[in-house]
């Protein structure tokens, strides 16, 4: 049996297994970030925390990150209700005025990539800084981490580690449209997504609004779910985990959160339900939650229209808001052909505020 230790004395020497095989690896650069699992530390249940959104000290106009006169600075809608790329602009260098601005904007935008950073060579202390800026660290409950770093989650699949893999090849798609671990009672704000390494081509991130998802629906289906709160569970999660062998590092948890969420700085309305970790819609029969989630779940999958599909390359950094996106990985490269190279990087997810719906709805659990 592991015991309860503090995230202190996690840090001091805990057994980590390798979910990665040395050999393959020769000479990586990044090789200090690749996959390892600390079999023994546990964690307590998260706490309740006071949060207030960054982007609500921001400038609206956003004059100190996006200046008007710069000729530097190139910012690309990539659609018209998602997604912003910006390149000229390193978020190694950005102020508090700047990361204020810049957290509105992701709320905006619902998620900003970055190009040519060099935000993956600053170092784990600089990179955990920068993510603390906009919130708590999550500590992923059962996820592969980074050696030294449980707070930086693992984004590997490779010849080596097919774990992701093997749960996807019953399915006819890996598309998994998801908002990172939306059970917890007070789930994440802004995903900052890293890579290290990146394939030729494949393994694009594809991401919705939840915010036009909310948006196209009709009015008297709008009014029903914002009156509705559904269950995120993290138990699937943690059992699946058990069932590979995996160690569950923090107890899993659920939560009911209202359907439709209000963004704290931007006041805008979002869908907050993902077919990933949303069970049932609370209050309705069995069949009426089944087939209401299949709506919702398929009209955000199918949304074309309102989703946003980015190509990785050397340098790039993806920022997103998952309290008005969802998001999900795209592994269409094969895993077992070098010359397709590797896919490989680390997530940072800061934790935000409890939920808010319409009226004042609030997450209960
Ligand atoms: O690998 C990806 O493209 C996305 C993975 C993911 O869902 C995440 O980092 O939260
Ligand atoms: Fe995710």
């Amino acid at each position: 049996m592991s015991t309860t230790r503090t995230e202190t004395q996690a840090e001091a020497n805990p057994r980590l297994t390798l979910a990665f095989n040395d050999e393959v690896h020769q000479g990586y650069k990044y090789a200090d970030y690749l996959p390892v699992y600390d079999n023994e530390t546990k964690f307590p249940p998260l706490k309740p925390f006071e949060f207030a959104d960054r982007g609500l000290a921001a400038d609206k106009s956003k004059p100190n990150l996006l200046p008007k006169d710069s000729d530097s600075i190139r910012v690309t809608r990539l659609t018209p209700s998602i997604g912003t790329e910006i390149r000229g602009l390193q978020l190694s260098e950005l102020d508090d005025t700047q990361k204020n601005e810049l957290a509105l904007l992701i709320a905006e935008r619902g998620v900003v990539v970055f190009r040519d950073q060099d935000f993956k060579d600053v170092g784990p202390q600089k990179q955990k800084a920068f993510g603390s800026y906009f919130g708590p660290l999550h500590i992923h409950p059962v996820g592969a981490h980074v050696k030294d770093n449980i707070e930086f989650h693992n984004i590997y699949l490779g010849p080596d580690n097919e774990y992701r893999l093997r749960s996807a090849s019953t399915r006819l798609s890996t598309i998994g449209y998801h908002s990172d671990v939306s059970y917890e009672h007070q789930p994440p704000g802004i995903t900052i997504l890293t890579l290290l390494s990146v394939p030729a081509t494949g393994g694009d991130t594809g991401w919705v609004s939840q915010v036009s998802a909310y948006e196209r629906l009709s009015d008297p289906i709008k009014k029903l779910l914002e009156g509705l709160r559904a269950e995120h569970s993290g138990h699937p999660q943690a059992q699946g985990a058990e069932r590979d062998g995996k160690f569950v590092r923090r107890a899993p948890v659920y939560s009911e959160h209202p359907i439709v969420r209000i963004h704290p700085a931007t006041g805008k309305k979002a869908l907050f339900v993902n077919r990933g970790f949303t069970k049932r819609i609370i209050g309705l029969k069995t069949e009426e939650s089944d087939a209401l989630l299949q709506l919702l779940f398929n009209h955000i999958a199918q949304g074309q229209d309102f989703q946003v599909r980015v190509k990785w390359e050397e340098g790039t950094v993806a920022l997103w808001d998952n309290r008005v996106t969802a998001h999900t990985a795209i592994s269409d490269y094969d895993v077992h052909n070098p010359q397709e190279g590797l896919r490989h990087g680390f997530r940072i997810t800061t934790l935000a505020d409890k939920p808010t719906g319409v009226e004042g709805l609030q997450s209960v659990w």
